[in-house]
């Protein structure tokens, strides 16, 4: 019934045009977002604004996605930035790091766009523990832009490797790791590398250092300078949630599980300090450094330095301090001691307040 795989052409929502693997399906006669050229599989499915997950599949007649068809009222075209993104999130990990699909085990990367359960435009993006599934948006725009989706599939790959508990310090770094693949993994999808440049002018003006720049006027988040959107640069720092790890917070949906979504701000900064390196002032009333100047290893080393303390160090329980020491375990291992990216890891950390 699906016949041979071919390149389609899409005007995705955020992109303009980009190239999408799809599938013809000879019993409906059309193609659909299915693309069978990657593990097994990455498909994307229309909610058409239920909170049901069904199989049904966006179609077109000619493979050509074009504007005129899907930039519509409903944001159809949410659907091909979707699918063009898991793609770039599947060939992300495969290239970079040769790992297959979040499983490593070629798992079929299923989407639900379009996902309501009030039938309202849905805020959110979610992996939800075995698919994705995202909303039309109605304070935000749609919520498929790529660093959202590298982001969400990242939960996935914590899920498949360190599986962080997803509350207190561990729960920062479960959100902290998803942003950093978010942006990671936006940088390889628009410019094919991982050249990610320095974010020098306050409050941060280069759209892959943020996460969401396309949803809305401000961005979801920045990892450059998280001060700016209200998150902590440094651990015990301004805006720092009490977690349980070192306060008295018991998590919960009101507290955002002692804030997974603001202390992610803390690893997000050591990310970026280590990756574009920075001069700065540190943010926390207990420092390890007042002032300090990372000079930084690049986004090809230190997404390596984070992804292998993810799958080889890091445990459910983790703390910044077993980040922190599992980062500089890998670097030690990559480097020698003494090298540059040894250094550069260890005064990220001191920048964060983080380490002595
Ligand atoms: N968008 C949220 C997140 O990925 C939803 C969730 O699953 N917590 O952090
Ligand atoms: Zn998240």
């Amino acid at each position: 019934r699906k016949s041979a795989l071919v390149a389609g052409s899409a005007d995705t929502r955020y992109y303009l045009n980009r190239s999408i693997e799809t599938t013809f399906d000879a019993t409906l006669n059309k193609y659909v977002l299915n693309d069978l050229t990657r593990g097994n599989g990455i498909v994307t499915y229309n909610c058409e604004r239920t909170g049901s997950m069904p199989s049904t599949h966006f179609q077109d007649d000619d493979n050509n996605w074009t504007a005129a068809e899907y930039d519509n009222a409903n944001k159809d075209n949410a659907a091909l930035d979707a699918h063009w993104g898991a793609i770039k999130t599947f060939d992300f990990w495969k290239n970079i790091f040769n790992r297959n699909s979040f499983d490593d085990n070629n798992g079929q990367i299923r989407s639900y766009v379009h996902y309501s359960p009030s039938g309202a435009g849905w805020d959110n993006a979610q992996w939800t523990g075995s698919v994705m599934r995202y909303g039309d948006g109605s304070s935000f725009n749609a919520l498929t832009s790529v660093d959202v989706i590298g982001h969400e599939i990242g939960h996935a790959i914590c899920q498949y490797t360190a599986n962080l508990a997803y509350q207190n310090q561990s729960g920062a770094m479960n959100e902290g790791f998803s942003d950093i693949w978010g942006v990671c993994i936006e940088q390889y999808a628009l410019n094919g590398n991982l050249n990610a440049p320095q974010d020098t002018a306050s409050p941060g003006t280069q759209a892959v250092w943020k996460i969401g720049e396309k949803l809305a006027t401000n961005p979801l988040r920045s990892i450059s300078y998280p001060l700016t959107r209200g998150n902590p640069d440094t651990y015990k720092g301004t805006y720092y949630s009490t977690t349980g790890d070192d306060g008295n917070c018991s998590p919960g949906p009101n507290n955002d599980n002692c804030g997974v979504h603001n202390n992610s701000g803390v690893f997000n900064h050591w990310f970026y300090i280590l990756t574009a390196g920075k001069a700065g002032t540190n943010n926390a009333p207990v420092i390890q450094r007042d002032t300090y100047n990372v000079t930084g290893i690049g986004m090809a080393k230190s997404s390596q330095i984070a992804y292998y303390a993810e799958r080889d160090y890091l445990t459910p329980n983790s703390t910044f301090m077993d980040a922190r020491n599992a980062t500089l375990s890998v670097a030690n291992s990559l480097y020698c001691s003494s090298s540059p990216e040894v250094i550069a890891v260890t005064n990220a950390w001191m920048a964060v307040n983080v380490g002595a």
